[in-house]
């Protein structure tokens, strides 16, 4: 019998599982491989002996079972695969090869409900399991990930000190990542980016929630550029000066950063601009579709988080839009003279829209960690977010510093520092959407991060008709504004002699 040589295992060699292969095994971790079909596994082997300093510490096995054993024990395997059925597949196949104790991870998309019931499926059978997002793309799986797991406290003792090691790391003060992207030279020093979120599905359901940010981040960065493009009629590469700009401050984001790059690219196949010629439909995986589902399901109004998947849709439409834009018309499109001025307002306008897209997410954990029974730690998430993942951003650093203040902080609108920052851009960002409504020019982000502001705030909104309708209708029943809440009224609304019942 093969002896146990490596300290632990992972399987689905696909980039994100060689890149995360490479990382632990730059840590010093010896790591054995496996993947479904060898092809991939060799290709990989072949790839690290170019190229790869830490080629010794990767064993590759063509047999699952001879994988298993080359691992020591309590062994630590670590799952890449395609999420949903592929998952569960090679958890089975897994199964009867392992020992009470070891350890499966889950690093995978996988849904959240699904990483419930495999943990429990597996504890039950005397197994550890932990579902933990994997954000940082390639880049990231390859010199330092944001890790987000969920699990029991025995089963992340045993991952912990790898996953301390493979995750992005921040400096401590600033929260400003630092950078450690050279192979065999991993970043010294800083604090890791990932932390234990809670039990079972609450890893991957805040991953998803990131997701859903990275959607709703994204979308609100292009109508910035929408704005300036449109109103302003300024050209990709002075677009990019001002995304720079914009970089230096509040806003610095790893997003805007790479949009201040992507504006200054020329077109490699002809002239002017790539952007100009990329064409205008946006795809999605899924992952944003599930986040406004569950605020959905959860009844938590993350509309600016729903909206910037609807508007990927809405974008997909291309051959639709052309021809709509052939009959329906709207109002034509008067330039801005003062473009300092416009490029002020659509920078406020993407910042406190932004504030609102975050306190979405987070009143949507609050949410899941009511129904699922999870205790999360919004500080510890906002840190684990500072670095190696997409939506990196200094901003992150006063969310964390926001829930530190206040760990019950019910809305992050209500935080001193954000409720200044809404204060002070919100006549710019009503500016910048009137603007755009007045000239047609679509801003669902905006609009919606501004109608959930305006509606957040209202003491009062006209929901007092809608449930008023209701009780006509469908005897829904209506709480009254002159009586405590819990007393529920009904009216016979169309007979003659109208009578008034509580209920
Ligand atoms: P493959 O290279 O053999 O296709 C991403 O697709 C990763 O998931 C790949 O490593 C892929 O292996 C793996 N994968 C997909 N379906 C799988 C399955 N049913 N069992 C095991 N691995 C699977």
């Amino acid at each position: 019998m093969s002896q146990a040589n490596a300290d632990i295992g992972l399987i689905g060699l696909a980039v994100m599982g060689q890149n995360l292969a490479l990382n632990i095994a730059d840590h010093g971790y010896t790591i054995a491989v496996y993947n479904r079909h060898y092809q991939r596994t060799r290709e990989f082997i072949e790839h690290c002996e170019r190229t790869e300093p830490a080629r010794e510490r990767i064993l590759a096995h063509g047999d699952l079972a001879e994988f298993v054993r080359s691992i020591e024990r309590p062994r630590r395997i670590v799952l890449l695969v395609k999420a949903g059925a592929a998952t569960d597949a090679i958890i089975d196949q897994l199964v009867p090869l392992l020992d009470p104790g070891d350890l499966i991870v889950d690093g995978g998309n996988a849904h959240w409900l699904d990483t419930i019931r495999r943990e429990r499926t597996l504890a039950a059978a005397g197994f550890r399991f932990i579902g933990s997002g994997v954000s940082g793309g390639e880049v990231g799986a390859r010199f330092g990930p944001s890790l987000m797991p969920g699990g029991s406290p025995e089963a992340w003792q045993m991952l912990e000190p790898v996953w301390q090691a493979v995750a992005a790391k921040v400096d401590p003060d600033s929260g400003r990542p630092l950078d450690g992207s050279a192979p065999g030279r991993p970043v010294s020093g800083g604090v890791a980016c990932t932390a234990l979120i809670g039990p079972n599905g609450a890893g991957h359901y805040i991953k998803m929630v990131h997701n859903g940010i990275e959607y709703i981040d994204m979308q609100l960065i292009s109508e910035s550029y929408w704005l300036l493009k449109q109103l302003g009629g300024l050209e990709a590469d002075a677009i990019s000066s001002v995304f720079r700009d914009w970089n230096q401050g509040e806003l610095s984001s790893y997003l805007i950063e790479i949009t201040g790059d992507i504006l200054q690219q020329k077109d490699p196949a002809g002239d002017g601009f790539l952007v100009d010629k990329v064409l205008d439909a946006a795809g999605q995986k899924g992952t944003g579709q599930w986040t406004a589902a569950s605020a959905l399901e959860q009844g938590i109004p993350a509309n600016a988080i729903a909206e910037a998947v609807f508007a990927r849709s809405l974008s997909a439409l291309k051959e639709e839009r052309v021809a709509a834009s052939a009959v329906l018309e709207g109002p034509a499109i008067r330039r801005e003279s003062d473009t300092a001025r416009l490029v002020e307002s659509v920078r406020h306008a993407l910042y406190c829209a932004k504030i609102c897209a975050y306190a979405q997410g987070f009143q949507l954990m609050a949410e899941a960690q009511r129904t699922y029974g999870w205790r999360l730690d919004f500080a510890a998430i906002a840190r684990i977010w500072r670095g190696g993942c997409i939506i990196r951003a200094s901003f992150l650093q006063k969310i964390a510093e926001a829930y530190t203040r206040n760990a019950e902080l019910s809305n992050l609108m209500l935080d001193p520092y954000f409720r200044d920052a809404l204060q002070n851009g919100q006549s710019h960002w009503r500016d910048a959407v009137a603007l755009a409504v007045r000239n047609g020019l679509p801003v669902p982000a905006f609009g919606s991060a501004l109608a959930y502001f305006d509606g957040y705030r209202s003491a009062s909104l006209p929901a007092n008709l809608l449930q008023a309708q209701r009780d006509y209708f469908g005897a829904h029943t209506y709480e009254r504004t002159d009586r405590p809440r819990g007393s529920f009224f009904h009216l016979d609304w169309p007979v003659e002699d109208r009578r008034e019942i509580e209920s």
